[in-house]
């Protein structure tokens, strides 16, 4: 029987009985979005400042992505891709334009996306560089979130991530972040067998961690020196999120392999990609990788709106100047609980310090009160990052009520 939800309550006990219990969501029952601003089932108002992980960049239900979506619906779903589908290729053209790459392989989930990197990261070792096949290595950073498939935790140095899955998958080299000499070292010591260094140019699950001026730029030319492959997973931080197009475009940083997700799909469908130039790409041949969702037309036209969004409201330019709003004024506010403010455009952390024994989760749960939904990555970080539709009034108004239920336990 497909039980009626009438009560939030009710919804929490159904997970908590029958869903793997695998999250620790802060209890609150989502059942509408508009915007910037999300519903609960008994109709209480919040800001959204997760979007869900910066998946909802274009603000909730979209009314030109929700068009997309069910203009196609109607019409074609899914081929796969043993067929040819009629909006593919559009799709294709129309973001290898966008982010300036000869092409693109489209997936769904980030995961995948950083996984497809990888292979291509390696297949161009192996065929290009002349590395012998089970000898290929990838450099990778402490602290990162890629994902949570297996290769993926392997490079985790979070034992939630990786600890007690069983062998993990040969092949990383793990280095500092933030730290470019110590890329130096290793790629002097391994360079010849290294195909490609991976990272995130702003940590996200690390409680965004900003690396220091000019890391990207340092990273970038130390692998051209070695012939490694610069790829940046801006799943997180990418499409307009810190202010720029891409993080690394703060650094005028063109990676070699580009990973894309979340936003790319507008918070609307799972929409992942990787982009390359030819000579990376092309070592994939027919047969090699894919993905039975990846490409499907709904994907295609989704994809498509929600990076015309971007680009009509100026979602960049937005980000920039509301991200230093919410920054400086709550750097402005003095509180004995906030240690640190800091993010780039409007992907913001505030490291918060216990008081009266009350942390980062508590605070949580009184700005969930006051009507402003966060969630704290770690002990004591709180993110802060809301859809970059949300207007300087209504984000002066949530930095009030976070304000407020900081206060509140002083
Ligand atoms: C969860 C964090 C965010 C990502 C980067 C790839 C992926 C992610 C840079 C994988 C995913 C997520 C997944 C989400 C929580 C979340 C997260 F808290 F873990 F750190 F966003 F900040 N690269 N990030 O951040 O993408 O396969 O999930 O589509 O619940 O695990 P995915």
């Amino acid at each position: 029987m497909i039980e009626k939800i009438t009560s939030s309550q009710q919804a929490m006990d159904l997970e908590a009985k029958y869903g793997a219990h695998n999250y620790h969501p802060l209890p609150v029952v989502l059942a509408k979005g508009k915007g910037a601003k999300v519903w609960d089932v008994e109709g209480k108002e919040y800001y959204d400042f997760l979007s869900a992980y910066s998946a909802v960049n274009q603000g909730h239900c979209h009314p030109k992505i929700i068009k997309a979506m069910t203009d196609q619906a109607e019409r074609l779903t899914l081929s796969s891709r043993a067929f040819y589908n009629d909006a593919l290729g559009s799709w294709e053209k129309y973001v290898t334009e966008y982010f300036g790459y000869d092409k693109v392989l489209p997936m769904n989930s980030g995961a995948e996306a950083d996984e497809t990197g990888l292979k291509l990261a390696r297949r161009w070792g192996v065929v290009c560089k002349g590395i012998p096949n089970d000898e290929v290595m990838i450099v990778c950073c402490e602290g990162n979130f890629h994902g949570r498939t297996i290769t993926i935790i392997t490079m985790s140095n979070d034992p939630e991530s990786y600890a007690n899955y069983g062998p993990m998958t040969p092949g990383f080299i793990r280095i500092p972040y933030n730290d470019p000499d110590a890329l130096e070292k290793v790629l002097a010591e391994h360079g010849k067998k290294v195909a490609g260094f991976l990272l995130e140019p702003i940590q996200g699950e690390a409680g965004v961690y900003v690396p220091d001026e000019g890391y990207l730029k340092k990273c970038y030319d130390i692998c051209k020196k070695y012939n490694v492959l610069f790829m940046a997973d801006e799943v997180q931080c990418g499409i307009a999120r810190t202010g720029k197009m891409l993080a690394c475009d703060h650094e005028g940083v063109r990676p070699d392999i580009l990973i894309l997700g979340k936003a790319l799909g507008g918070g609307v469908v799972p929409v992942s990609a990787v982009l390359a130039d030819d000579d990376i790409m092309l070592n994939i041949k027919p047969g090699e990788h894919g993905s039975t969702f990846g490409g499907n037309p709904v994907a295609a036209q989704v994809s498509m709106a929600a990076l015309e969004v971007i680009k009509e409201e100026n979602l960049m330019e937005k980000a920039d100047y509301l991200g230093k709003i919410f920054r400086d004024e709550m750097s402005k506010f003095k509180s004995p609980m906030i240690e640190k403010v800091r993010g780039k455009g409007l992907l913001n952390a505030i490291i918060i310090k216990p008081t009266n024994g009350k942390e980062a989760w508590d605070v949580c749960l009184k700005m969930r009160d006051l009507g402003v939904l966060a969630k704290p990555t770690h002990q004591h970080i709180i993110r802060f990052a809301p859809p970059l539709v949300i207007t300087e009034e209504e984000l002066r108004d949530a930095i009030s009520r976070i304000q407020e239920a900081i206060k509140s336990f002083e």
